[in-house]
This record gives structure tokens, C-alpha cells and sequence, in this order.
């Protein structure tokens, strides 16, 4: 870590910040407390019943939509067999309301928590458990936050990856170096080449990626350490997906959440071309194509036109590496609905944040020099089975500490052959740097850092607590790849 520098400056901002902070009304109270409640339900995949859990709204659909101006507050009860703490992933509350398992106990099966904060800004963003692997059996639900009534008709798609077996035993037998395919679970991993186009999407969009522009030989990487059983979008898959109706020659506003605990999806629009006007809640000028990456934890916001015509539209999500997919179809009156398959013809690429250098935020970090710079290094491999960070387990990390008011470059060095979707909780960030480029890119909560690569993003240290930053693959999360960022 670099000695920290602080500007006078940036100790002027400090007081200044501290001062904002505490002279912010607290709008949460503007509307009744929401109901929201963990439990366990069946549900049927591809014609096999499976055990999982839920996170149901007041209206007893999956989560919560909020307007800004209403505040966060929510009664959350955990109606499950299983101790739980849910993250509000894409919300900045105060540490002590943040939902992960350093800022507050686990609520037991039966018990209920209170939570109340403001809503500074609108978004895409999602609600899951931060308890062991309870993600990755669907304790996870979509929490939009509107600014005002909606501009047009809104669509949300929920990613899933999902498997018949338990997590804890693909855990497990991951731990143990298992590497074949047996029924459900893992897999040898899927080899990917680094630096490649993307086949079958769109040639528009890939472009204009980064390509070779670091000088990077291409070289093997690792895929998806894990084999899925199925791929869900809003809990259904491509056999018989949801049908959205929606009106004919009018826009839609897709909002898309990657709540896979293991995968990274492109978003395939099929016939129509869409503008992405937002990533991670947060806007961007608008990109025009139609096929995006996302990775594990990400949101993308899509506007796509509808044609004036009885149509059917596909919304595919394929796994990265593989032809695994799934998606939801937006259908005009009278639209004749496609018979999808649940695989593609090829192998979807790899994602490698070829996007974030195109990315532009509308409504970036104030400029100002850094007061800190800090280096992590992202550590690990498939075999066996242990990530890190700074070659340390949870267990054992060194936390990062900084100071209240900074602004903080972290840059994340990729040590491996896998990427990593790295999450910090607590912030919204700005990425600054991909590999030797240095941008000014997109306002983000979760990051790709691509293998053996590394991204730098910056932000003002204006929330203090001990923030988890780690890796939204949950099967590394859980072996250990996550630390903490911390000040007071
Ligand atoms: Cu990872």
C-alpha cells in the first residue's frame, strides 16, 4: 500500500462532507413501512420440483420497486428454516443497514429487522442473502428504485444460474479437486482465449473493444468452474419462458439483474436494437447494439424500440464459454411466440469488459487528484480450490484502511486465470483503468477485473464502516476471496 496523501484539500472536503451528511433530512417514514419476507418455495424447473427461497414484496411479488422520494423502509422477516442476512446490493445505507455479515447478525428463522434510510438516487439493483451459499439457491429478488413515475412500459429480467444439487455439496466436491461432470454440480472448466471476438453477437459492439490495444498475447483462461443445471430468467426457463406483453410501436425499458451466483451472461436482443442507458443502477450515455456483457452481480438497463407490428422478441442470456441460455420473450398482440431451444448453436464468448472503455457516466466523480492510492492483488486458482485476496482468506485479511473524505484509487491486480466480478459494498465507484488504459468510465458498484488483468476504479470515502469488498462469484466468495475496506 502507498503512504497516504492528504491534500488540504481533500481535508476541507472531509468537513465538508461530514457537514452535508448530517444536515440530510431523512425522507424514509414519506410511505408505509414495506413488508418484505424470507421464505423457502417450490419451484418447478424444466419439470422438476425444486426446494429454493424467496424474498417476496408487500405485493407478494420477488422484492420491492420504490420511488427515491419514499425512502428505504422496510420490515425484513426471515420466515425460512435457515439464519439469514439479506445485502441491498446497489444501495449505499449507512454500514449498520448494509445487509452483510460484518455490519449485523443474521436474522434467525422467525425473527424480523427494521431497516430505514434515504434513497439518494434511482436504479437497477437487487436484494440477496450474504449468508454462506444461500444465493445460489435463488435468495435473491430485484429492488428497483424509481425517480418518479415511470417514462415507459418497464420490464425486469432476473438471471439465475441453478442446480439440483445442494451448493454446499458443489462446494464440496469443488474443495475436494473433483473435475468431471456427474448428473449436476461441477465440471472441468470450460478454456476460453482471452482477447477474442465474439461470434454470433454483435460485430458492431465487439469492434470496438480494446482488442489487442495492452499488446497482451492471447492465452488460455479458465471458464465457469461450474456446471449448472439450468438457466433462469425470472425463475423460468427458455422451455416455457415468460411472455411480457407489450404495447406495439412503443419503447420498452428492460431492466436486467445478474443474480447468477456463478455465471456471466451477453444479453442477445435478437432482431432489435437496443440502447443501453445504464449499468449498476447507474447511467451512462447511451451505447447502441445488441448484444451486451454482463457479469455475475451486474445490471444493465436496455431501451429497446418495440416494432409497430404483432412481433415476439427474444431476450436471450447466454452463458459465457458455453451454450447454456435462457431469456424472457416481450410479445406485441397477436405476436406468434418462437419454440426456443435452451441451447445456442455455439459457445457464447468469453466476457472481458470489452464495454467498460466505451462506458461514459452521466453523472461521474467530481474531478479530483486521488489522496491514497491502494493495490490489491486477486489470488487463487481452480486447484485446488482457494481464492484470495492478497493471498489471504477472509478469515485472515488485512484490511484496507483509509480515511474518511478521501478519494481512493483501488486497483485490483488479476493474479489468475479466471475473472472476477469484484463488488464493493457501500460505494458507488468510478472505473478509471483497464489494464495500462487509463478513462474516465462508468459509475458501478461490481467490476470485472478480466484474468490475468487488472481495473482501477476511484472513490470518495464518504459512508465509513468496514465494507466488504470481494468477489460476487459466490463459490470464491465462499472459499475466502474477500477483505474489507475500512475507515471511521
Ligand atoms: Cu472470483
Amino acid at each position: 500500500m502507498l503512504a497516504p496523501r492528504i491534500s488540504r484539500r481533500s481535508l476541507l472536503q472531509c468537513g465538508a462532507a461530514a457537514l452535508a451528511m448530517s444536515a440530510v433530512p431523512r425522507a424514509a417514514g414519506a410511505a408505509p413501512k414495506r413488508d418484505l419476507t424470507v421464505e423457502t418455495r417450490t419451484l418447478d424447473v424444466a419439470g422438476r420440483a425444486a426446494r429454493v427461497y424467496g424474498i417476496t414484496g408487500p405485493d407478494g411479488r420477488p422484492g420491492l420497486t420504490l420511488d427515491r422520494s419514499q425512502g428505504f423502509d422496510v420490515r425484513l422477516t426471515n420466515k425460512a428454516d435457515v439464519p439469514t442476512i439479506v445485502h441491498w446490493h446497489g444501495l449505499t445505507p449507512p454500514f449498520a443497514q448494509d445487509g452483510n455479515t460484518l455490519s449485523q447478525p443474521p436474522i434467525a428463522p422467525g425473527g424480523s429487522m427494521d431497516f430505514a434510510f434515504d434513497l439518494p438516487r434511482a436504479g437497477t439493483h437487487w436484494m440477496h442473502s450474504h449468508v454462506g451459499l444461500q444465493e445460489a439457491q435463488l435468495m435473491a429478488a430485484p429492488l428497483i428504485v424509481r425517480d418518479g413515475p415511470p417514462q415507459m412500459q418497464e420490464v425486469v429480467m432476473v438471471l439465475h444460474d441453478f442446480s439440483f444439487a445442494h451448493p454446499e455439496e458443489i462446494f464440496e466436491r469443488l474443495a475436494a479437486g473433483e473435475a468431471t461432470h456427474v448428473g449436476s454440480g461441477v465440471a472441468a472448466s470450460k478454456k476460453g482465449m482471452m482477447r477474442m471476438p465474439m461470434p454470433g453477437m454483435d460485430g458492431g459492439m465487439m469492434a470496438q473493444g480494446d482488442g489487442d490495444a495492452d499488446g497482451d498475447m492471447p492465452m488460455e483462461m479458465d471458464l465457469n468452474d461450474i456446471t449448472f443445471d439450468a438457466y433462469l430468467a425470472n425463475d423460468r426457463t427458455l422451455d416455457d419462458p415468460e411472455v411480457v406483453p407489450v404495447e406495439r410501436g412503443a419503447p420498452v425499458r428492460l431492466r436486467i439483474v445478474n443474480a447468477a451466483a456463478a455465471t456471466n451472461f451477453w444479453i442477445d436482443l435478437g432482431a432489435v436494437t437496443g440502447r443501453l442507458i445504464a449499468v449498476d443502477g447507474m447511467d451512462v450515455a447511451p451505447i447502441v447494439g445488441r448484444g451486451f456483457e454482463i457479469a455475475i452481480a451486474q445490471r444493465l438497463d436496455i431501451v429497446l424500440d418495440v416494432p409497430n407490428a404483432a412481433t415476439a422478441l427474444p431476450i436471450i442470456a447466454q452463458r459465457e464459454g458455453d451454450v447454456g441460455r435462457t431469456g424472457i420473450v416481450l410479445a406485441t398482440p397477436g405476436g406468434e411466440i418462437p419454440r426456443l431451444a435452451q441451447v445456442g448453436d455455439t459457445d457464447a464468448s468469453p466476457v472481458l469488459s470489452h464495454l467498460e472503455r466505451r462506458l461514459v457516466a452521466r453523472n461521474p466523480l467530481e474531478p479530483r487528484d486521488a489522496g491514497r492510492a491502494v493495490t490489491v492483488y486477486l489470488t487463487g486458482a481452480m486447484s485446488p480450490y482457494a481464492w484470495t485476496i492478497d493471498g489471504r482468506a477472509f478469515e485472515n485479511r488485512a484490511p484496507t484502511d483509509i480515511a474518511m473524505g478521501e478519494r481512493v484509487e483501488l486497483t485490483m491486480v488479476n493474479r489468475t486465470m479466471m475473472s472476477h466480478p469484484m463488488h464493493l459494498h457501500g460505494h458507488h465507484f468510478q472505473v478509471v483503468g483497464l489494464g495500462r488504459a487509463r478513462f474516465a468510465g462508468a459509475m458501478r458498484d461490481t467490476v470485472l477485473v478480466p484474468a490475468m488483468d487488472s481495473v482501477t476504479i476511484a472513490f470518495d470515502a464518504s459512508n465509513p464502516g468496514e465494507w466488504p469488498l470481494h468477489c460476487h462469484n459466490l463459490y470464491h466468495m465462499y472459499a475466502g476471496m474477500m477483505t474489507t475496506v475500512r475507515y471511521v
